[in-house]
């Protein structure tokens, strides 16, 4: 299935034809979730695939075997992408870990009257046009960004690849009001203090850990272990559908990578698109992390004391 330059329309989303058919994308929307399954939800380049990698460390008591030896997109695969109907009937043992890059106005149906456990994942938006702006240089089967600038408006007029990322976040995190089997969590949590984001997943999956078993899975869900890990960094995928030299799917891993590239002017039209469309939202994100040591020469305190995270609205 190459179609590289395939581009699927699906109830008003794109989506890129390499990987979706119509057919795949109905599929998702039929799905009969079992309550043993566990259901992780992103907008794409939110903690995806650290989530995955999490999670299936958790359900191996922190033993990185299996995320060492079969590669995240058949121990945890996309729903609505073409192949996945194939691994799912293949996968007998255990909670099924499934991913997903649908809407939840797409999806939601599907779930309901479902006990799986749904972990949505999100991450603040500028840091996520940052990292999608860059993985579009290299993955064949997303359309070229062309400039910063004309990708950041298309992100913020809700026509990228995968749809609005406001919907997306708005619609997920709605629902932890009245579903109680929807943990949400984000990408700075589990930058900022991983090992408490792990034992939160652990709870919330009822599956509890070890310290020694926690302290495990903090090592092989670090950035640089799965950077050199072949089953979660990418590298399994050919040159003709990802092109390596024009950039690694484990590029930074940081909070606030967008200073680095917003211009003052992009970073103030944001903002003000930012606060239309989040007006009826009360999600607080950190933007940036602070060095301890930087805070602390600001503030004048002694360097434990600081506080790491930035948290604000934009
Ligand atoms: S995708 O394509 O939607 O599945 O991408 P996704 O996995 O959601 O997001 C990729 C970004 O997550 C970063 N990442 C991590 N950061 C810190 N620690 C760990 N362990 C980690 N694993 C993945 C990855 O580097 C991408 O972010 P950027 O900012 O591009 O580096």
């Amino acid at each position: 299935m190459a179609r590289l330059d395939v581009t699927e329309t699906f109830h008003g989303i794109t989506f890129p034809g390499h990987l979706h058919t119509q057919d795949s994308l109905q599929y998702a929307l039929r799905f009969p979730f079992q309550d043993t399954d566990i259901l992780i939800a992103t907008y794409p380049k939110s903690g995806t695939t650290w989530m995955q990698e999490i999670v299936t460390l958790i359900c191996s008591k922190g033993d990185p075997q299996l995320s060492q030896t079969v590669p995240n997109w058949t121990r945890a695969p996309w729903l609505e992408q073409y192949y996945s109907a194939a691994v799912l009937e293949a996968s007998s043992r255990g909670p099924r870990v499934i991913t997903t890059h649908l809407p939840q106005h797409l999806l939601g149906p599907a779930l309901q009257g479902s006990k799986a456990k749904v972990i949505y994942v999100s991450r603040n938006p500028k840091d996520v046009i940052v990292s999608y702006y860059h993985f579009h240089k290299m993955a064949k089967f997303l359309p070229e960004p062309g400039s910063f600038q004309d990708f950041l408006n298309r992100f913020l007029e809700g026509t990228s690849q995968y749809g609005s990322w406001f919907d997306h976040v708005k619609d997920w995190t709605s629902q932890t009001a009245t579903m109680n089997n929807l943990l949400h969590i984000t990408y700075e949590e589990m930058s900022l203090d991983l090992g408490s984001a792990i034992e939160r997943v652990s709870t919330f999956l009822q599956c509890p850990l070890l310290e020694e078993e926690v302290g495990n899975c903090l090592k092989h869900c670090s950035f640089s272990n799965m950077r050199d890990n072949r089953m979660v960094n990418y590298t399994l995928i050919p040159e003709e559908i990802m092109d390596h030299n024009r950039g690694s799917f484990m590029r930074k891993g940081k909070i606030g990578d967008w200073k680095n590239m917003f211009t003052d002017e992009q970073n103030h039209f944001f903002e003000s698109v930012f606060r239309s469309r989040m007006q009826d939202c009360s999600l607080k994100f950190v933007w940036e992390r602070q060095d301890e040591e930087e805070l602390c020469a600001i503030e004048g305190i002694p360097l434990k004391t600081a506080e790491a995270p930035v948290i604000q609205s934009a």
